[in-house]
């Protein structure tokens, strides 16, 4: 068996591993990372594309450029179940063409120092006393066992956990996601009979009928191009994706050319708080692997990206001061919950009582504003619920006879509130980790009781 030593190893090279080697390159640390696919697979994953521009300006990523960028994003419309009302939401963004901008991540990486191994799969860890110390790979290309050590090792093996699921269980990093607490995503990638009107807006069609517990939707990535699919929520007995998909794919993209499909496929999508801590004794967690994902939207590659970014920093921090153990990767947490992780617990709750909306609920309270657009994007950018908007519109809406709704609503903002509070209380020590795990937990077990 072959053995070698590295500072830092990267289990997973899409989008939040290939951030990380980014980040990581800009500094001394010997660092490798792999993927179990080839190079011109990395970031090939079915995902929607689409992301705000906020993350590359918050976080110092570069923009998409040239083929990695298929179209400029300039806002997202959002249609009602019976597509009476829409919703626009303005704001920047991408549609990228991820395997080219995750392969270019990587790239420079490389250029940098980085070592790559593509081929490559990390087939089980290396434990030593109770911490991680690396991982044994296996190398397609070169057909070699490798024994990887490490100081630390990052999984950013996606929705498929692989490296963390075989930590010992004492290890809190290996919780593991409940099945409604994910939706089933798929999407096909397809050329258009007509050019699409408005091409620089993404539309999400809101309908529990034809994606329970999910959306569909419709990104242009260009004026002839669309990327279109729909998610459900998993653990529910809901008939297969593929069902919904063959069903309603002419109703909410008319123009497609079937003829014409370019890529498709699906996977899995964590919508939950992230894991509790990213990071234990020598071993970091980033990406999907992590649950980074948006709960609401469901988009999950700016805040991988906002992932990697505080593990970077959190790794750098803890080779000044030569200690690998969670005390010493801490920072990660702090850094993550401070940017998206209180804001993704305040959305898990928020995606609860979605998710048990009725259409014609959904209908009304887009219609008559039970919810307003500014609500909403206030919620999705920062998991604030503002009722604010105040007593007299309450007023109106309980005499148009639909009580129950403001009041629930009433108890999903409080319950958000009081979530987001807790995760300012997070621990600064690993010590304190299950008890303020466990006030978090009984939330989420009160507020389900409340929605019953
Ligand atoms: P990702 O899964 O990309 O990468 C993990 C890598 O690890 C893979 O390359 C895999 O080969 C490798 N790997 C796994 N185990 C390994 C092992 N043991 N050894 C070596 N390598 C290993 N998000 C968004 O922002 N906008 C959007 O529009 C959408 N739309 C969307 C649609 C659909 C259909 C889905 C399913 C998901 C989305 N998302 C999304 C979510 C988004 O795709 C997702 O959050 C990120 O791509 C996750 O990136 P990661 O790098 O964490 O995992
Ligand atoms: C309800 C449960 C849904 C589960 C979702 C699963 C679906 C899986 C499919 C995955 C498709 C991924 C699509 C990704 C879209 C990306 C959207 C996006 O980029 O959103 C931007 C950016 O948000 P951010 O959090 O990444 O960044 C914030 C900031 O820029 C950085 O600091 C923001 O745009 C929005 O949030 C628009 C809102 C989308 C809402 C989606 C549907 C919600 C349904 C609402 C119903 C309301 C009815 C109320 C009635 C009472």
């Amino acid at each position: 068996m072959k053995r070698a030593e590295y500072d830092v190893l990267i289990i997973g090279l899409g989008i939040a591993g290939a951030s990380l080697a980014w980040k990581l390159s800009q500094s001394n640390l010997k660092v490798l990372a792999i993927d179990s696919k080839p190079w011109n697979r990395f970031g090939d994953k079915p995902c929607g594309d689409a992301i705000s521009k906020e993350h590359f300006d918050n976080l110092g990523m570069p923009y998409p450029q040239g083929k990695e960028l298929e179209e400029k994003v300039e806002g997202i419309k959002l249609y009602s179940p019976d597509m009476k009302t829409v919703w626009t939401v303005k704001g920047e963004g991408f549609e990228i063409d991820s395997p080219s901008y995750v392969q270019r991540l990587t790239k420079e990486a490389r250029d940098r120092g980085v070592e790559i191994l593509d081929l490559t799969t990390a087939m089980k860890p290396i434990i030593v006393g109770n911490k991680v110390e690396g991982a044994v790979l296996f190398n397609r290309r070169t057909n070699e066992t490798i024994e990887a050590k490490a100081k630390i090792t990052v999984d950013a093996t996606g929705y498929s956990t692989s490296f963390r699921s075989k930590l010992p269980f004492e290890f809190p990093v290996t919780e593991s996601l409940d099945d409604k607490d994910a939706d089933v995503a798929y999407r096909e990638v397809l050329n258009t009979k007509d050019e699409i009107d408005e091409y620089p807006y993404l539309r999400i069609f809101i309908t529990q009928k034809a994606s329970p517990g999910g959306y569909w939707w419709y990104f242009p990535k260009g004026p002839n191009k669309v990327n279109v699919g729909l998610g459900i929520q998993g653990g529910m007995g809901y008939p297969s994706i593929h069902e919904f998909y063959n069903k309603y794919v002419d109703y909410y993209a008319p123009d497609i050319d079937k003829n014409r499909l370019l890529v498709k496929g699906g996977a899995l999508v964590p919508t939950r708080r992230p894991l509790a801590t990213i990071v234990w004794d020598g071993v970091a967690v980033i990406g999907d692997s992590a649950f980074t994902v948006n709960p609401v939207h469901g988009g999950g590659k700016g805040s991988a990206m906002i992932s990697a970014y505080c593990v970077g920093k959190a790794i750098l921090n803890a080779f000044e001061n030569n200690d690998f153990s969670a005390k010493g990767l801490w920072n990660a947490n702090e850094c993550y919950i401070e940017r998206y992780g209180a804001k993704q617990a305040s959305l898990d709750l928020f995606r609860r009582f979605l998710q048990k909306l009725s259409d014609d609920e959904i209908n009304y309270g887009m219609s008559r504003k039970v919810i307003r657009e500014e609500d909403l994007l206030e919620a999705s950018a920062n998991g604030d619920l503002q009722l604010s908007t105040a007593e007299k519109a309450m007023r109106a809406i309980m005499a148009l006879g639909k009580p129950s709704l403001l009041f629930k609503l009433k108890t999903v903002a409080e319950y958000m509130k009081k979530v987001k509070d807790v995760y300012k209380r997070f621990p600064a020590e690993p010590n304190g980790l299950m008890k303020w795990k466990y006030s978090v937990d009984s939330i989420i077990l009160e507020f389900n009781k409340a929605l019953e």
